[in-house]
Parts: C-alpha cells; structure tokens; sequence
C-alpha cells in the first residue's frame, strides 16, 4: 500500500490533462468600471472611490447554469473561476470578511450556485483564488509594486500585521476546500519577487488543501520549482504559462514530461472590458489548443462576464465555433499528447497509442507529406466523417522513400481551421 498515493496521485493528474481544454472565468467588482480586473492598480483607485462598485453590483443576470451549457457546448471539460481575484472581494460567503457577494444586492453566495451548474453538466470544478489582496488592510501597500497603493505617500507606513493577512487566506481556502462539496482544481495567482513559498505559509496550506481534498490538482504560482527532479512540496502539479504557449513540451531535470496548461484570453483583458473587441478568431483558438497538445499541454480560455453577469456576445460566438468543430474532431484532442513525430510543415501532430493524428492547417501543392512514415501506416480516414484518404508514394519520389504522402482528391481543405486525418499507425 506504500505508493498506492502515488498512484492516485497520477491517475488524478491524468483526469486533468486528459481533459486538456477548459474555461477561465474571471468575474467580479472590477465588471462594472469595464476596464480589466486590474484597473484598481493601473488607475490608483482609492478604497473609498472603489467602494461604490461593491454597493453597485447586482448580476441581474447571473445564470450560471447558461455558462455551464455554454462551456460544454464548447467542448470544455474543466472549468475555473475567480472566488477572490486581487481586489479582494469575495464571490463566496465567507465568515471571515464582510467584503463578500452575501452583502452586496447580489444578496447570496455566487460560487456555490456556480459549483452546482457546472457540476450538473459533468465539468470538473476549480477555484481560482489571489494570494495579493489590496482590500485586506494586512496586505502591504507600500513597496509593492503589485499594490495600487504603492507609491501614496499615506501609505508609506505599513502598519499591517501580514501573518493575520495568511491566517485570513488559509482561513478562506479552508472554507472554499470545505463547504462546496469535491472541487477538482485550485488555481493561486500569484507569487513575484520575494514573496514567494513560505512566505506565503505555502508547505502548510499545501498540506491542509490535500488533506481537504486528497485528489485535488493545483496549480504551481505559490512558487517552487516544478522542474527539480523533487520539487518542493508546494510546488504544486502543473505550470503556468500565462498569454504564451511554451515553444517545445516542458520537461524537469530528468527530462520527465511536466503536465502545463496555458491561460490565455479571448480578446486583450481577463476582467470584463467594454472597449475591448480584439477577439481571436475561433480559427486562432482551435490550432493553439491543438499547438497545446502537441506539446502536452491543455488550455485554459478566459471569459469575462460583465456587471449584469453576462458573457459577452462575441465570447459566446467563438466558444460555439470552437465546440463545432471539436464535436467533429474531439479525438484528436482529448486523451491525446504530443507525437513521437516531429512538428511537420504543414501543421501539428497530436497523438494517443497507435492513433496519429495529422492537423493540417495549411497544405501546399500536391500530396501532403508524412515525414517517414511509408509502410507504417494502416489506414487513413478524415476525423470529421471518417471518409477514406489514400496514401501513396508517388512514383517520382525515391529520394522520399521513408515517407508517406496523403492524397486528396479535391485541392482544398474540407475544414480550413484545421483539418484532421486519423493515422492509425500499424
Ligand atoms: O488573473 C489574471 C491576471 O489578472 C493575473 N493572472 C491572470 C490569470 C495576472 N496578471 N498579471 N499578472 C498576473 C502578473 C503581473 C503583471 C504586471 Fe502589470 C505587470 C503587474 C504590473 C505590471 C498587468 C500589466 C498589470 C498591470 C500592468
């Protein structure tokens, strides 16, 4: 029974980036100013001029059972909300604050009935929670350059007492990993500079959070290094690129596989911004989920409701989009990883056991090549009908001998977001 938990342990991480893509929700206060979740800080809005958003806020329309459908529909297995983010305000009924969601016209614990929707629709669930705090008087201000408040002259005494400020956080992680029932994921943002680990009290949260929740993922910003053959305990299970998806698969000092999921946004801001209308396309959002797996990694997309507790139009048209064509092509995503093979010219591989999976974003003329594969190749089928592709090696090829070539009839793509053929390899 000795490495039974190491086993779980595995087979929980698997769940995860089985799953490999999932939704983001950042949702709060920061939704009525509609300039990103950041804008106390970037704006230097005072505690006082901030305050009127809480006695504002009043989601008429929070109807989290509509995201639910709308994150399953996009083909989305996971998803993660912001119960905290860094302006302190709390979506969830905490005891240990009255800067909570129970006490604004909202009138009730946001996060429990978002647990219940997403739950009921089969999504694994996750909480995200900031470890900065700026409402928190136990939060220093001055020096920070995290901290609205970082260079007013009236903040430049500290006078916070910043071990109650960690009691307060383990207090709230405590009530969020005890009052709502199983929860797959928790998602701390972020360490910087020196504060980072143990300063954050990290070894001893770490080990109440497992001992809360034995097969909970979490995430790797409470700081440690994740590519130590043995990683701090704190270190959590999975890293972290945030607005980037890394260059090649992440691997520690032994060259293990490091499970990654890459959070990126669907326009410029995380936080609900009225002006901003820079979306990806959906084209952009299938082929960096699929660049994701290729290099073992999920994705992890934002949505950003506004104050009434909507998601934007434009976010909803794309998650469809996206939810289209997975519905067709979801085998080459889910429970797939990066190939043996490497990245070939015309687009990515992604792959699970014998089955190969060829994403082509863009074709040149003639036959699409596949780099040494001639004679290792079973059959051949377009993923979205399961319509027969020959292959060939065609007869002027002999300094290509290794390789197979894909022929289609027709010169266009049928899906020029990313067409997939099934390669079941022999
Ligand atoms: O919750 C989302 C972001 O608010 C949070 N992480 C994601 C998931 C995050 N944003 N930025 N950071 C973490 C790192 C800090 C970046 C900063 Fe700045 C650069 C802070 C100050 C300079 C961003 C850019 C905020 C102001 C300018």
């Amino acid at each position: 029974m000795a490495n039974y938990n190491l086993e779980n342990s595995k087979d929980k991480l698997k769940v995860f980036t089985d799953a490999r893509f999932g939704m983001f929700i950042h949702w709060g206060l920061y939704s009525i100013p509609a300039r990103g979740e950041w804008v106390r800080s970037n704006e230097r809005i005072t505690a006082d001029d901030y305050e009127k958003f809480f006695y504002e806020f009043n989601p008429v329309n929070y109807n989290p059972k509509e995201w639910a459908k709308l994150a399953k529909e996009a083909g989305m297995k996971y998803v993660v909300m912001t119960t905290k983010h860094h302006d302190g305000f709390c979506l969830f009924d905490s005891k240990y604050t009255d800067y909570k969601a129970t006490n604004t016209l909202a009138k009730r614990d946001l996060i429990k009935e978002y647990v219940e929707a997403f739950r009921e629709e089969g999504l694994a669930v996750g909480f995200y929670y900031s470890l900065l705090d700026w409402h928190h008087e136990d939060f220093p201000a001055y020096g920070d350059r995290h901290h609205p408040m970082r260079d007013n002259e009236n903040f430049k005494e500290n006078k916070g007492n910043f071990n109650r400020y960690i009691e307060y956080f383990h207090n709230q992680v405590e009530e969020l990993l005890t009052n709502y029932g199983k929860i797959d994921i928790i998602w701390f943002d972020f360490s910087y500079d020196n504060m980072t680990g143990e300063k954050w009290g990290a070894s001893k949260l770490i080990k109440r959070v497992r001992e809360l929740q034995p097969h909970i993922i979490i995430n790797n910003r409470l700081g440690g290094n994740l590519k130590k053959s043995i990683p701090d305990d704190y270190a959590g299970d999975f890293t972290t690129p945030e607005q980037i998806i890394p260059p090649e698969a992440l691997v520690n000092e032994k060259g293990a596989l490091i499970p990654w999921e890459a959070c990126i946004t669907l326009n410029d801001h995380w936080g609900y911004c009225s002006q901003d209308k820079n979306y990806k396309s959906s084209e952009e959002i299938i082929r960096a989920l699929v660049e994701c797996v290729s290099k073992n990694g999920n994705l992890i997309l934002n949505v950003g409701p506004n104050a009434k507790g909507e998601i934007p139009e434009e976010s909803i048209n794309i998650l469809k989009e996206v939810g289209h064509w997975l519905k067709q092509n979801g085998h080459s995503i889910y429970g797939c990883t990066k190939s043996i093979l490497d990245k070939p010219e015309w687009g990515r591989y992604t792959q699970k056991d014998k089955y190969l999976y060829a994403h082509i974003f863009q074709r040149g003329v003639g036959p699409v090549n596949l780099r040494g594969l001639s004679g290792k190749i079973k059959r051949a089928r377009l993923l979205c009908d399961g319509s027969e592709i020959s292959i060939e090696t065609p007869w002027n090829a002999e300094d290509f001998k290794k390789d197979a070539f894909l022929n289609f009839k027709s010169a266009s793509l049928p899906d020029k977001k990313d067409t997939v053929i099934l390669l079941e390899l022999k």
